[in-house]
């Protein structure tokens, strides 16, 4: 029998495009269902009651839920070809240490952006490039974070990419002018088909943020 394979998503969010991307690189089929997170479905409350938030990847009626847990589940369940977690068990856990540091800090960061002003909000633009900064370094000289190829720490990190445009519209700055190799990297990943396809367009983005600040009350 076929794997039945549903992921519970949300179009913007950069935790459900790490599914998507992993799914599109392993060619994994499966069916993609749009959440709304203001009206959640009874599915994603009974699939994932812990958190009650999206991704949930159901993988044959079981749920798989937290988005670096289902990135692991995945490529452990479609090795393929190029598996995204590297064989050795130091860079393993390289790759797993920098995953923690982006959900540690990045998503974080990057909502105080949109959802700040004044002080507040200088202060989160000049974390964001130390964030930023710091990840730069660790990608040094390489073509992508785990090396040579496109792997796991690339597809945790590239869907923060669509938001830019929403940061740099609402903190009114250039990440490109302050992180260049951070940018060229991002461009290196849009070039493969499996991020071109699953990043949402950059004003899409912005006009969701738009709704994000009226809901917080900062617009
Ligand atoms: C975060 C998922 C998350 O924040 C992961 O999967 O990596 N650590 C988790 N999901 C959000 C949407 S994206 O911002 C969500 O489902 N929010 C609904 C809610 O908080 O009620």
């Amino acid at each position: 029998m076929a794997d039945e394979v549903i992921l519970l998503d949300f179009w913007p969010s950069m935790f459900g495009m790490r599914a998507r991307i992993a799914m599109t690189e392993k060619g994994v089929h499966y069916e993609y269902r749009d959440e709304d997170l203001w009206d959640k479905s009874p599915l994603l409350l009974k699939m994932n009651p812990i958190h009650k938030k999206i991704p949930v990847l159901i993988h044959n009626g079981k749920p798989v839920c937290e988005s670096l847990v289902i990135l692991q589940y995945i490529d452990e369940v479609w090795p393929g070809e190029s598996p995204l977690l590297p064989s050795d068990p130091y860079q393993r856990a390289q790759a797993r240490f920098w995953s923690d540091y982006i959900d540690k800090k990045v998503y974080d960061c990057g909502k105080k952006i949109w959802s700040t002003k004044g002080e507040e909000l200088e202060a989160a633009k000049k974390e964001y490039i130390e964030i930023l900064k710091v990840l730069e370094s660790e990608l040094g000289e390489k073509p992508f974070f785990g090396g040579e190829s496109f792997g796991f720490v690339d597809v945790a990190l590239i869907g923060y990419y669509s938001w830019f445009p929403a940061y740099e519209t609402y903190g009114n700055f250039s990440i490109e002018a302050e992180c260049p190799k951070f940018i060229a990297w991002a461009k290196r990943c849009m070039q493969r088909e499996s991020v071109a396809k699953t990043l949402p367009e950059g004003n899409k983005v912005c006009e969701f943020v738009s709704i994000l600040r009226k809901k917080v009350g900062i617009e």
